[in-house]
């Protein structure tokens, strides 16, 4: 396993090996050192705004209640017992004070506490000590302007320092707009693709969308319909790649902030982002207020991808090697009006939820990716990312790894450079030593 492990990538040269997509060993890695030592996104403040309010997801292959306290504070543990180990909370969504296993009735205090046990002193004789079996707490759990994400890894960097350069770009959008809120609950459904084909594809992949989305693109009349069947070739100045430390990422369509949605949509939101860009120039500068009112293709490493305007907001959750399962929740201004946000939630759900018509393009060549890895010669060959190689700059006009151009493989190469870091590592002190030239390291390399 080690020496296949140290092969996987090759970030000198901008490739992966196949098999990152379908292996039983890489992915039971993934579990331990990827989803074990990120921040994993686990709701919105917006979601559960009351004491006693929760939600139950996922964070890697294990399941978690995330729990808003009575101080105002969100607390995550393990959806599980600490009797027999049975599923403590079978709700997705609530509110509650407390959980009662379904099992033999232990209780548990939303805050985490056993509060009660059936003939406590008749069983136990007093013995059994309720301070050592409080549900499993999640170790850090921190807010990203109400964005909630938790990590298992108490020696994790801030959340603030795991997004690192990205704050520059998203600040605009997710702070300075007046903040954001999420439209729950998310939309649920497994496809048959390995976590990660969505996760780098929307870290960086502007490339698939006038060929992927040729269709969609026609039908639905959006920003982007020019692009369709690569009709329109990317010109200069049309966009950005970025990419950073922890293998966060994100790709920059200037001026495209209602992105995916349809004519019916976009002279509305046109108009609410151009207003709101005038207001924050004077207060962030023109800049960032062009960001703002620009579309970003984003994911927050290792499973969490975003399309700011458009609104789309994802988490990729590993079941096993080859079957993810997608929630889509819409994400919208907090101050947009009430009838704008519910047109934009069902219009997030068409384009990119169950079955959306954009969504639907990229399932096909994410499962085809991933069922690839079944051929034994093939899943040791290499993939290519190696796109706009050699012209990342480091905190040039813009901070983070860039790459100056709409479409390129920037931020492939940075998410996958902090992968194989991390993938490979037992501690974040690894992490961290792998990762202290990340910059020279990516912008250095070269195809041969
Ligand atoms: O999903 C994506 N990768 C994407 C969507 C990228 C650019 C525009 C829209
Ligand atoms: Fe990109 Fe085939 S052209 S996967
Ligand atoms: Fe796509």
């Amino acid at each position: 396993m080690k020496d296949q492990d140290s092969n996987l990538i090759d970030v000198n040269h901008g490739t992966q090996l196949h098999k990152i997509h379908g292996d039983q060993k890489i992915f039971e890695k993934e579990l331990e050192n990827v989803f074990g030592r990120s921040w994993l996104f686990l709701t919105h403040e917006s979601i559960i705004p009351n004491h006693g309010d929760y939600i139950v997801t996922k964070m890697g292959t294990d399941e978690v209640i995330v729990s808003r306290q009575e101080n105002g504070d969100i607390k995550a543990f393990l959806n599980v017992c600490r009797h027999r180990g049975a599923q403590l909370c079978p709700n997705e969504a609530g509110n509650a004070k407390g959980f009662v296993c379904s099992y033999h009735g232990w209780g548990y205090g939303n805050t985490g506490e056993l509060q009660a046990v059936p003939f406590d002193k008749e069983v136990y004789g007093g013995l059994l000590d309720k301070c050592k079996n409080s549900l499993h707490e999640v170790a850090k759990v921190q807010s990203f302007h109400g964005f909630i994400y938790g990590c298992f890894d108490e020696d994790a960097p801030s959340l603030d320092e795991y997004f690192g350069d990205l704050k520059w770009y998203l600040e605009p959008y997710f702070e300075h707009s007046g903040g954001l809120e999420l439209i729950g609950p998310p939309a649920r459904c497994l496809i048959r693709a390995n976590w990660k084909c969505p996760s780098e594809n929307f870290v960086g992949d502007a490339y698939h969308v006038g060929w992927t989305h040729a269709s969609a693109l026609r039908t639905g009349q959006s920003v982007f319909t020019p692009l369709a069947s690569n009709s329109t070739p990317p010109t200069e100045g049309l966009g950005l790649q970025v990419t950073t430390k922890y293998g966060s990422g994100l790709g920059v369509l200037w001026d495209a902030y209602a992105g995916i949605h349809d004519s019916s949509l976009i002279d509305d939101m046109m108009q609410w982002a151009c207003t709101k860009e005038q207001q924050l120039a004077e207060k962030i500068g023109v800049v960032r207020a062009r960001i703002y009112r620009s579309h970003l293709n984003t994911t927050i490493f290792p499973n969490n991808s975003f399309l700011t305007g458009s609104g789309v907001f994802k988490t990729w959750q590993p079941i096993d090697k080859d079957t993810t399962e997608v929630y889509t929740w819409a994400m919208v201004e907090k101050d947009m009006p009430e009838e704008l946000k519910q047109r934009i939630a069902i219009s997030v759900q068409r384009t990119f939820g169950v079955a959306g018509y954009w969504e639907s393009d990229d399932n096909d060549n994410m499962e085809s990716e991933t069922y690839m890895t079944k051929g034994f010669q093939t899943k040791n060959k290499q993939l290519n990312a190696q796109m706009g190689i050699g012209n990342d700059v480091y905190n040039g006009e813009y901070p983070g790894v860039v790459g100056e151009s709409a479409i390129g493989e920037t931020s492939y190469r940075g998410y996958y450079r902090a992968y194989g870091a991390i993938v490979n590592s037992n501690s974040w002190h690894e992490i961290e030593d792998k990762s202290s030239t990340w910059a020279d390291i990516l912008t250095n390399a070269k195809t041969k």
